[in-house]
């Protein structure tokens, strides 16, 4: 698309074009910066790179087309939404969490400045008038995760899924009926039954993608990965924001380079480090803040225990079922496995982290928990109290997206590595 033609077309959404153009000025120069820093990377990432600009420009097109013809669409800002249910109702779910830091303060409007960055972000785009997306949705689906996007969904008056917070049998029901009720929320907005056949063909569909990031992240379990954290991150980032038949061929792109580099020794870093698993919340697309403090610190990121990274993608929906109750039943089991930190216990994500650090032949675990986030902040003192056990050296940064502490983490990020079993490849 030239420049021209994206104008036109982000005038045509409403957009204030003057102060999109420093949003995506901010966030090209923190792109090169950050994501394009890493030694060697795959030449099949192009496709990614093109993506994270087609994010503010022919991806608004292919959405704008979509409900030209009279597709529906609707926001959502978390992954227990469950997309194979929208999509099989022909709703398209755009997530829409922000990960830059230009459009924070925008979010004064309405929100105050203590609460997570993540929230501040996503709306602070959305006041500022520079998210491309805000009227190209039908209706926004929030959900009960964490005190602040629950009040944010009232404050904003968004259709809301009840998550529970404890993972008992009751809890389970509530959860079913929840996913059962949200069938009958996108069959209402688009006026399409969401029949077995199809809900068979977009529960395949969803699996695919998370197998592909499967494939993806499984080769940075090897001594020398031929990915570095920092384009593994952009993929996960891609894998919210780009349609999913083109990203699912842009990852087998991928994991065909992925395997010729492996097969020859070809490594994504100039020099040997240890390996560390990033821990926490997500790190939506704009962030990638924390991966590159660690890799341009001489770290490898091989693993990320984030929505952004194995939370996402770790668990497929079982595709036996043929009659839809048992996929909608499906459906509920595979999303209530994710191990948010909104859940008390959180049991399964320290077994999780535990079997990672095994999987992965980790070294050291970074907590990378965004400011305010007070249950992962949190939770991460019982992650700890594991990692003691098996002797797995820990970090923990509290951090917003601002570069304006990177000084300081790359001076906790060096005492830290000294902790780190040496190197040896
Ligand atoms: S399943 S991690 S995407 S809620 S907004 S909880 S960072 S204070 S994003 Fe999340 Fe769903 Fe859980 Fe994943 Fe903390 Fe910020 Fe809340 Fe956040």
């Amino acid at each position: 698309m030239t420049t021209m033609e994206t104008q036109e077309l982000l005038r045509k959404v409403g957009v204030n074009l003057e102060l999109h153009d420093q949003l995506i000025a901010y966030n090209n120069r923190l792109f090169e910066t950050t994501i394009r820093s890493a030694a060697n990377r795959p030449a099949a990432m192009e496709y990614f790179d093109e993506a994270f600009h087609a994010s503010h420009a022919s991806r608004v097109g292919e959405i704008l087309d979509y409900r030209t013809k009279g597709g529906k669409s609707i926001g959502t800002f978390c992954i227990y939404v469950p997309d194979e249910i929208a999509l099989a109702a022909d709703v398209l779910p755009i997530p829409l969490c922000g990960g830059s830091q230009w459009p924070v303060d925008y979010a004064d409007k309405m929100f105050p400045r203590d609460i997570c960055p993540l929230i501040r972000s996503t709306f602070g785009m959305a006041f500022s008038g520079t998210c491309p997306y805000k009227k190209l949705k039908d209706a926004a689906v929030g959900e009960t995760t964490c005190d602040a996007k629950k009040k944010a969904w009232d404050l904003l008056g968004f259709e809301v899924m009840e998550i529970p917070q404890k993972k008992a049998e009751i809890d389970r029901d509530l959860w079913l009926s929840e996913v059962i009720r949200f069938r009958g929320f996108v069959e209402k907005l688009s006026g399409v039954t969401v029949t077995a056949e199809r809900l068979k063909e977009t529960i395949k569909l969803a699996n695919k993608r998370r197998k592909v990031l499967q494939e993806v992240n499984d080769f940075r379990r090897l001594p020398n990965p031929p990915i570095s954290g920092l384009d593994a991150l952009l993929v996960s980032q891609i894998a919210l924001s780009q349609d999913i038949h083109v990203f699912i061929s842009g990852c087998e792109r991928l994991i065909d380079e992925l395997r010729r580099r492996a097969d020859r020794g070809i490594s994504a870093y100039a020099q040997a480090g240890s390996r560390v698993m990033i821990a926490g919340t997500p790190s939506p697309m704009g962030n990638a803040k924390v991966h590159f403090a660690l890799e341009s610190s001489g770290l490898r990121v091989v693993a990320d225990e984030s929505c952004t990274g194995i939370r996402y993608y770790r668990d497929l929906v079982d595709e036996t079922p043929d009659d839809i109750d048992g996929m909608m039943k499906a459906i509920a089991d595979r999303y209530f496995s994710i191990d948010c930190s909104c859940f008390s216990p959180n049991k399964e994500r320290i077994e999780n982290i535990l079997r990672t650090i095994k999987e992965y032949d980790i070294d050291g675990v970074v907590h990378n928990i965004l400011s305010f986030c007070h249950t992962y902040n949190v939770e991460a003192g019982i992650v700890d109290k594991a990692l003691a056990r098996i002797e797995i050296p820990s970090l923990k940064i509290v951090t917003d997206y601002s570069f304006e502490d990177i000084e300081q983490l790359r001076v906790r990020i060096e005492s830290f590595s000294e902790l780190l079993k040496p190197v040896m490849t």
